[in-house]
């Protein structure tokens, strides 16, 4: 506990303000009922340095369960397990904190935040694994990690096979943009019990190919360098997921889509690579 003490570094860096934004704009989307969702970031050297002097006393090292070497000393601000997306606009200090990874990349501990016995996201190690994975996979330049309970893209996950050729394909062509927004396509996982280690890693080997994926009767994962891309990355995805829907429930057969050969010319005009496999 560190109440008194003096947070203004903390609260006033823009990754700290741009989290709890964003924590707020998921809330206003109603990806967040009750406590759905959690939020990740991987916190600069420099943003780290910066808030040292106002962190707290260190809690317990706490294991991970998947040991993620590549994370070794990294701090990240994390959504609190069981706080609600509603709250932390209004109560940064219980509904999110700031965890410490330990030199050997296996064990957390609260250094800010998450105040009166608060622990970090259930969902922890599936963040950290695919904070693993995006790091390398980026060269560093990934940062965040984001779950949210998308109303759209769960429906989907009931009458798409769950294949990512068949979320891709839907995807892409249900929205102009998405081409150009995930060229690589999206992973789906099956349905699994959420906040364990076998869903961190089906999850973290998708994330090696794909920004974004899919959890069965669940929600999406997401990644990006910031938050706008992040958040906007799912924005997009649920969007063109909604279209997907009320298409099906139009009550019309589909007489138009955008063809492949139609997403072959965006990719073309666009500069990016689509995913072949899946055209
Ligand atoms: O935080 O969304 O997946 C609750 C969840 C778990
Ligand atoms: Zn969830």
């Amino acid at each position: 506990m560190c109440r008194d003490r003096k947070m203004d570094k903390i609260m006033q860096l823009p990754a700290m303000k741009g989290f709890i934004r964003m924590c707020d704009d998921g809330w206003l989307q109603g990806w967040h009922e009750r406590n759905g969702g959690n939020l990740s970031y991987r916190m600069t050297r420099e943003e780290a340095a910066l808030c040292a002097d106002e962190f707290c006393e260190p809690g317990e090292w706490t294991a991970i369960g998947l040991p993620v070497r590549s994370l070794a000393g990294e701090y990240f601000i994390v959504t609190g397990s069981g706080k609600y997306f509603r709250n932390v606009k209004s109560d940064p200090l219980h509904t999110i904190g700031i965890v410490e990874i330990n030199g050997q990349g296996d064990a957390w501990r609260i250094v800010w935040g998450l105040e009166e016995g608060g622990r970090p996201t259930s969902e922890l190690p599936t963040h950290l694994m695919n904070h693993s994975v995006r790091k390398e996979a980026t060269g560093g330049a990934n940062r965040v990690i984001y779950h949210c309970h998308a109303t759209n893209v769960i429906a989907l996950t009931y009458v798409l096979p769950l294949t990512d050729r068949d979320f891709s394909r839907a995807l892409w062509q249900s929205a102009t943009e998405c081409p150009v927004v995930f060229p690589e396509g999206v992973g789906v996982c099956p349905w699994m019990v959420p906040g364990g280690t076998q869903i961190a890693e089906a999850t973290s080997r998708q994330m090696e190919k794909y920004q974004a994926v899919i959890w069965a009767q669940h929600g999406l994962f997401v990644s990006g360098p910031d938050y706008d891309t992040a958040f906007g990355l799912a924005h997009t995805i649920e969007k063109s997921a909604e279209i997907c829907r009320l298409v099906m429930a139009a009550g019309q057969p589909v007489r138009q889509t955008i063809t492949d050969e139609n997403l072959r010319a965006i990719a073309r005009d666009f500069g990016v690579e689509l995913n072949e496999e899946f055209l």
